[in-house]
């Protein structure tokens, strides 16, 4: 039995458990594909600190033995700064919701980018204000059906990849809670990266989104729904560009270097 326990597991928080998520949520998957990433690179988690705003991805930080900050919806990364200014070498990693990320912590997200912010953003994007009961998000499907949006949502969702890219970020990669071996590596590939780097996972929340927008409470009817719409950048290439807006394009789309923001007038170029 001991032997088929994920080793990983020594890096949640004693008494940690049970969590709270929704049967068949993909923030369990998220937490256990960051849990694996930190073994595999052999980080200690004492010299980390975890932060999520509010949401039900915000929660994730709270289940892991690192020191963890939780409590206020889209000021994630305004923590983070002041954390890296503070102490450089720390390693500051953010687990954020599609709607802290990119509604009320958008204005926060771009300067991040901007600055090349040297932390570690995991997205959660389950296409909805989860949490809070299903609202409609930033990075809702067009005409998708939500508790705010019961004639289907009319607004375009962001694309937070190319927001993330257009605005400074230095590494950015999209996967999906249906290829956890593609999102393992790319969360290594962040917290291994030197400044702002974000992993968007697109993510299942049969509750609500489930529920509202497609009719089903069911996870895997949902897995199958984002699988079908998944497509590589080689794929998305080939399509029109009516046709990938109605798609996850998933890839590495930037990685590259440049000076990160370590203080109001010094850029520090490598270490
Ligand atoms: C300042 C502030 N505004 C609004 C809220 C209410 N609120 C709590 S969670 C949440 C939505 C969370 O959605 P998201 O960030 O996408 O995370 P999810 O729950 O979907 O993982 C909102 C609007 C709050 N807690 N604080």
């Amino acid at each position: 039995m001991t032997a088929s326990v994920n080793p990983a597991r020594r890096h949640i928080r004693p008494g940690g458990l049970p969590h709270f998520f929704c049967p068949g949520c993909g923030s369990g998957q998220v937490l256990n594909f960051f849990l694996k990433a930190v073994d595999e690179l052999n980080l200690s988690l004492d010299n980390m600190v975890t932060i999520g705003g509010v949401g039900c991805t915000a929660r994730i930080p709270v289940y892991l033995n690192a020191d963890t900050l939780h409590g206020v919806h889209g000021r994630t990364l305004a923590w983070a700064t002041g954390m890296k200014l503070h102490n450089p070498e720390l390693k500051v990693v953010v687990f954020a919701g599609d709607g802290d990320a990119a509604s009320i912590g958008g204005n926060h997200f771009i300067h991040a980018a901007r600055r090349n912010l040297d932390v570690t953003m995991i997205l959660v994007n389950n296409l909805n204000f989860a949490m809070t009961g299903g609202q409609v998000a930033p990075t809702t499907p067009l005409q998708s059906t939500t508790t705010t949006t019961p004639y289907g949502s009319s607004e375009p969702p962001f694309d937070i990849c190319r927001l993330a890219a257009a605005a400074g970020a230095t590494y950015v990669s999209r996967w999906t809670t249906n290829r956890a071996h593609q999102a393992v590596r790319a969360i290594k590939a962040a917290l291994s990266h030197r400044g702002f780097s974000l992993v968007e996972i697109i993510s299942q929340c049969p509750t609500h989104f489930g529920r509202y927008a497609l009719g089903s409470g069911k996870a895997a009817d949902l897995l199958n729904w984002i699988e079908e719409r998944s497509v590589t950048l080689a794929q998305a290439e080939k399509l029109s560009d009516g046709e990938r807006a109605e798609r996850f394009v998933l890839g590495e789309f930037i990685k590259m270097e440049r000076p990160v923001f370590a203080g109001s007038t010094i850029y520090e170029v490598g270490r």
